[in-house]
């Protein structure tokens, strides 16, 4: 096989509608913030994911850096972890979290899409694994909001694809309520549903062992960022003080501050997310770092790669399904009796729905 080139990167912008908008602890989002990637090379296929900005505000911003990055690769080999070690050298000096790492990772992802796109396999294929299910939780919804829709909207999210867990959010000013919100789901739902919560570092490291102890009889499955993401000792502190297994990870912007997170044996559970690890290239040396501390790992949105990167994940726990990119995908990620079904298209299986994206560009 002749070398296959990168031609031309083009990063589009899109506000996608929610069907349940989010609102944690730590804000709340109007519109899905997507910049969408592509890669287009001499082989003819097209690399392509999503990257997501959170709010609108730097949604520009993102697309921007991914402009600028992508003239740093054009004309280059497509080789996954050649262009990534390419890129982390060229931006050493400027560094490499915020949002130069989102865009990163989105290059990357598009990149390994490619790539497979060129062997005509899905990734998960690719990375060496089956092409296989993978137990997934619906994090779709139990936002911050009215205690008395809980249980009704839990019941919702678990009949959509036969889900048998799902996740609540946590932190809101009254601790009272927060501890109603769990009484009343855990109590409509009961003991055979796996309930997680969510603090969204919203809590002290005091009023995180507080809160926590307050909830820590209710069976829940995990506790996740009860405190600022990158407070490890902190995140210690509250997992030595209850029962409830901690869980962290969706900010952790590189495998050292992973590295740091596991030396501090800040939580139990550890669920990167793709775009801010490092894409593939980074999620891979994560799973190899879970791995090694015998650590159960789950993923942090982006359902649709994270189903082919936890096939691969040694210890493979959980994915977090949102819905938040169908709006503009052609093949949005099956779920079946609670399991995300990776599927047999090449690459990552991410196609855009173009009549959905043209009416939602921005
Ligand atoms: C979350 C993710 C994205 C936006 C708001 C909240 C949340 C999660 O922390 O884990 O899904
Ligand atoms: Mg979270």
């Amino acid at each position: 096989m002749t070398d296959v080139i990168i031609n031309d990167i083009t990063a589009r912008t899109v506000l996608a509608p929610f069907n349940i908008a989010p609102a944690s602890a730590s804000g709340s989002l109007s519109h899905a913030a997507l910049v969408l990637i592509d890669v287009d090379t001499s082989a003819g296929v097209t690399g392509r994911t999503y990257i997501f900005a959170y709010g609108t505000a730097m949604l520009k911003p993102l697309q921007a850096t991914v402009h600028c990055m992508a003239e740093m690769v054009k004309g280059r080999g497509l080789s996954p972890l050649s262009l990534e070690a390419h890129l982390r050298a060229s931006l050493k000096l400027v560094d490499t979290p915020g949002l130069v790492g989102l865009a990163l990772s989105g290059l990357d992802m598009a990149f390994w899409d490619a790539h497979c796109k060129v062997l005509q396999q899905p990734l998960a294929r690719v990375l060496g694994s089956d092409v296989q299910s993978i137990q997934a939780y619906n994090s779709c919804g139990l936002w911050i909001q009215d205690v008395d829709a809980l249980a009704d909207e839990a019941e919702q999210l678990l009949a959509m694809h036969d889900f048998n867990a799902v996740k609540l959010r946590l932190g809101r000013p009254d601790a009272g309520l927060d501890l109603q919100a769990v009484e009343k789901v855990k109590s409509r739902l009961g003991d055979t549903v796996d309930l997680m919560v969510d603090f969204n570092q919203s809590q002290s490291v005091n009023s995180a062992i507080k809160r926590s102890r307050m909830i820590d009889d209710a069976g829940l499955y995990w506790i996740e960022e009860p405190v600022r993401h990158g407070d490890y000792a902190g995140t210690a502190a509250v997992r030595n003080a209850i029962k409830t297994p901690v869980q962290t990870g969706e900010n952790l912007d590189s495998n050292f501050a992973l590295k740091m997170a596991l030396d501090a044996a800040a939580a139990d559970y550890y669920m990167p997310d793709v775009q801010r690890i490092g894409g593939v290239s980074g999620w891979l040396r994560a799973a190899a770092q879970c791995h090694a501390a015998e650590v159960e790992m789950s993923s942090h949105l982006f359902p649709e790669i994270s189903a082919h990167l936890l096939a691969v994940t040694p210890t493979c726990h959980w994915l977090e399904y949102v819905d938040w990119a169908n709006p503009i995908l052609q093949h949005p990620l099956q779920i079946k009796n609670g399991r995300a079904m990776i599927s047999e298209q090449p690459g990552i299986g991410i196609e855009w729905d173009e009549s959905a994206v043209s009416r939602y560009l921005v």
